[in-house]
């Protein structure tokens, strides 16, 4: 039994540092309920994840409820031959963490109703030796860690867990995360400081913020981490960086996530000294074997690689006139001997479209590249396909390559770096988003069939998939360059692992996590969270239009002319008539076609599309009326309008939380918000005036005026 003891102050500063994973110390009665849990820890084995895991089960223990858990090092056991180290059975009640195949040792009558495979883990409480156990067992190590964060998370929640009796298993195998970390130490598109991996070109001496990183990854669940970003830097190939790269598996191993590098497919050309990356040339082959095999003896568990080519100027095998599937296989077969995986992104696309041309569409690149390829890639290839047609804007609908590829492993790429959607520098978070996305049904076949579950291979029986987040931590204490950012990383792990878990119930349990329990804090900032998306949207990118954002630079400020006129195909097509990107097969370029039949149905009429997706799929004229009874030059002014006041808004919600939240974390979050309200209004203002200009229809309600006076008449 555990004596309780109770403390923190919930004003105490905060960094940010521990995340979701402080383990403030419960008061006295939210901690009551756990006073008859056991107070030894019995470990079957002791792998460093396994390590890991009781060392976090006895750190969380301690720190939320008060006593120092025994570790079974300290109960004394007659040894025999290699069983030495370990404990066999429990001597008191214990918490008993060990896989299933151990537990039977002990228990061999033990029948759970459905065994745990995989990363899955079972919560038990079971008499073992007429003890009372609590026992976090699973398939494999990695799960037993999974069941420990999962109980240290029900304490924190206050959850009973006396008689606990919970099975889990994630919904997809493979839940990775992406950084796009340069070896200099920058990051693309990160705003959360530099790399915690490299610097100078080198891999840093003090790894200890990437332990760290493992710690918060594998709580939530993420099992893999390729560390370098996807325009990758041949470099990252050389014999000698790979040495050092073991470094950063070493520190991620005991937390059980694999690491993965982005590769350059012209690597054996520009690294190596073949004058050729022809992906079908059986040099070509032998060079991938060789350096995947240098990399395996370095890094047993090694977890492959990601490869960005024929994208953005990076070299791809169209420069020989092979297919992706080509470049793809040949990478792949020389992981398969180690059991690695390829993650090939679909992000392929030409950036130098004719613009001019209306029945040009980016949208339509990776199905016309890909779905061709179906059948063709080896499987341990995964295609790694971005969420939306185009490249993470505010709102679009999902990638129709989803449903594409039947004989195909897939993966759903997500963003958690918020590129698109304020860049840390305004709140946004994504997760209801990414539920939308993993829930939506792509009616394969006419049957239910949702992208979680094409992901998860459960629609096409496919053996491997999975979920990617585009993280991009950093060093700063934040991870993400603002705390509540942090919501999304979170967010992002849980649903990875459980799609069906309400966007409400995670913005919920991160706050309570993050800030504790004062029910007007959680209340404050999982209403904040919940809106900040749709706020973000109304006024940056309305009714589906994409990007207004500057798209040849910052991918910050408003700029809606910076998409028109070039190739990189982020059209909205706004002209003196209408707005939108007719996308139809009756008149358009046809991209709604590459959707199963039920769901193009629904996009190509008007009378059926969604408002929220108006724009993206049709060319309208401004006077066009919605579903919801305004025009769609009316719909622009207030919702601009709308989001800017709604941001406004965010400060005085904020604001009630004076006193309540630590004055480092208030302070940080306000001056965020502040400046936030401020952008909202330069957006308001600058789309305002840019529509209004280009339809010459006033806002009805006079609003713009007020702001530019004789100017707009
Ligand atoms: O969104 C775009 C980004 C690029 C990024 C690319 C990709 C890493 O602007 O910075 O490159 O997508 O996903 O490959």
């Amino acid at each position: 039994m555990v004596a309780i003891s109770s403390g923190a102050s919930p004003l105490a500063a905060e960094t940010g540092d521990d995340a979701w994973l402080g383990y403030t110390a419960l008061d006295k009665e939210q901690a009551s309920i756990y006073e008859n849990l056991p107070s030894s820890v019995l470990t079957m084995g002791d792998s460093p994840v396994l390590k890991s895991a009781q060392q976090e089960l006895a750190a969380g223990v301690k720190k939320m409820l008060g006593p120092t858990l025994h570790l079974d090092a300290d109960v004394a056991q007659p040894s025999v031959g290699s069983q030495a180290r370990h404990v066999r059975n429990p001597v008191g009640d214990s918490f008993v963490l060990g896989t299933l195949s151990e537990l039977k040792t002990i228990v061999p009558k033990l029948k759970p109703a459905r065994e745990p495979s995989g990363d899955g883990y079972w919560l038990k409480v079971l008499r073992i030796n007429g003890h009372k156990c609590l026992v976090i067992t699973a398939a494999t190590d990695r799960g037993v860690l999974y069941g420990v964060f999962a109980l240290l998370r029900k304490i924190a929640l206050g959850e009973d867990i006396s008689a606990v009796d919970e099975m889990q298993q994630p919904s997809a195998p493979l839940r990775w995360v992406d950084q796009w970390d340069n070896l200099d130490g920058r990051i693309e598109r990160g705003y959360g400081g530099p790399s915690i991996y490299f610097a100078d070109g080198k891999v840093r001496d003090d790894l200890g913020r990437a332990a760290e990183y493992a710690r918060l990854l594998a709580s939530i669940g993420v099992n893999g981490c390729a560390i370098n970003n996807v325009n990758a830097d041949p470099h990252i190939l050389d014999d000698a960086f790979i040495t050092s790269v073991s470094r950063i598996a070493n520190v991620f191993r005991p937390w059980g996530v694999q690491i993965a590098l982005a590769v350059d497919l012209s690597s054996p050309k520009t690294l190596g000294d073949l004058d050729t990356f022809d992906p079908i040339d059986q040099r070509v082959a032998a060079w991938w074997q060789k350096k995947v095999d240098t990399i395996y003896r370095e890094i047993p568990d090694f977890g492959g690689f990601v490869m960005k080519a024929d994208s953005e100027g990076r070299a791809g095998p169209s420069a020989y006139g092979r297919t992706q599937a080509d470049a793809a296989n040949v990478i792949a077969r020389a992981l398969k001997p180690h059991g690695g995986v390829l993650f090939y992104r679909a992000f392929v696309y030409n950036h130098h479209l004719d613009w001019r041309n209306l029945k040009n569409d980016r949208a339509k690149a990776a199905y016309d590249i890909f779905h061709p390829l179906d059948g063709s890639f080896d499987d341990n290839v995964i295609i790694q396909i971005k969420n939306g047609p185009i490249d993470f804007q505010v709102r679009e609908p999902v990638s129709p390559l989803l449903a594409g590829l039947p004989h195909t492993n897939e993966a759903v790429e997500l963003q958690i770096t918020q590129e698109y959607t304020g860049q840390q520098r305004q709140l946004c978070f994504l997760v209801p988003m990414w539920a939308e996305v993993l829930n939506f049904d792509m009616r394969v076949n006419g049957n239910p069939s949702t992208v979680a579950d094409l992901v998860a291979g459960r629609v096409f029986h496919r053996p491997a998939g999975g979920v990617v987040g585009v993280a991009n931590v950093g060093m700063d204490p934040t991870w993400l360059g603002n705390s509540l950012a942090l919501a999304n990383l979170y967010g992002f792990g849980r649903l990875a692992w459980n799609p069906t878990l309400s966007a409400e119930s995670i913005a919920n349990q991160w706050t309570r996590l993050t800030f504790g329990s004062d029910p007007l804090i959680v209340q404050t900032i999982t209403k904040l969270q919940l809106s900040s998306w749709t706020v973000y949207e109304s006024y940056t990118g309305p009714l589906g239009v994409g990007t207004l954002t500057n798209i040849t630079g910052n991918h910050y400020d408003p700029g809606p002319e910076s998409s028109e006129r070039n190739g990189w195909g982020q059209w909205h097509r706004a002209d003196h008539e209408g707005i939108g990107m007719d996308r139809t097969v009756a008149t358009g370029t046809g991209f709604i076609g590459q959707y199963p039949p039920d769901v193009a149905k629904i996009y190509e009429s008007l009378a059926t599309c969604p408002d929220n997706l108006l724009l993206f799929f049709h060319h309208v004229s401004y006077t066009h009326m919605l579903h919801s009874g305004i025009t769609v030059i009316q719909y622009f002014y207030d919702s601009h309008y709308d989001g800017a006041e709604r941001a406004h808004d965010f400060v005085s919600q904020w604001m009630e939380l004076r006193g309540h939240v630590d004055q480092q974390r208030y302070s940080e979050i306000l001056a965020m918000l502040n400046y936030q309200a401020g952008e909202a209004i330069v957006w308001r203002d600058t789309i305002c005036q840019w529509i209004y200009e280009l339809s010459g229809i006033p806002d009805q309600k006079g609003r713009m005026k007020a702001i530019s006076g004789d100017y707009l008449r």
